[in-house]
């Protein structure tokens, strides 16, 4: 059965633009992407750059173990190495929500638990999914984020977040 499922993306590290556009361009079930928000890293090291962040909506038969691996692989595609926690990365990619399938595994626990205290992840949420994000949700999350424009709108190239 196909249900709603939400993808967070970010990027920031390298071309950030590019990596977005590389990453929406291989998921699979892609409905609706959000416009693309200027956020300021949450957590890891003080010097990372801004993140460019958006929220992909999928109508899929996938499960959660099965999107996580398209994570995964959008995020190898990507050149990701993992070496300092919340550290700057090419490609973050995070299975937020399924609808009606709730997880909770070492590996994945979906809705994201942290997805509620994130404004990076709420605002874009919000744009594709009013139903799912109140406004005292969005409000008291945490984080400064602002739209820079559609994926379409931007151009690549758009230099270093880092
Ligand atoms: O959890 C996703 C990776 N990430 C982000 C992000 O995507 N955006 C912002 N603004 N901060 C972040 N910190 C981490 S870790």
């Amino acid at each position: 059965m196909a249900r709603r499922a939400f993808l967070g993306l970010g990027s920031n590290l390298g071309d950030r633009v590019a990596h977005l556009r590389a990453g929406v361009a291989s998921l699979p079930d892609l409905v609706a992407t959000s416009p693309v928000y200027e956020t300021a890293p949450v957590g890891g090291p003080a010097e990372q750059g801004p993140y460019l962040n958006l929220v992909a909506e999928l109508h899929t038969a996938r499960t959660p173990r099965q999107l996580l691996e398209v994570c995964r692989a959008l995020e190898r595609d990507a050149g990701r190495v993992r070496e300092v926690r919340w550290g700057p990365r090419t490609l973050d990619v995070d299975v937020l929500l399924v609808e009606g399938i709730d997880v909770d595994e070492p590996d994945l626990q979906v809705p994201h638990p942290r997805m509620a205290e994130r404004r990076f992840v709420l605002a874009p949420l919000a744009d594709l999914a009013p139903d799912l994000v109140t406004p005292a949700q969005l409000a008291s999350a945490d984080g400064e984020v602002r739209v820079v424009g559609t994926l379409a709108e931007l151009a690549d190239s758009d230099g270093d977040g880092a």
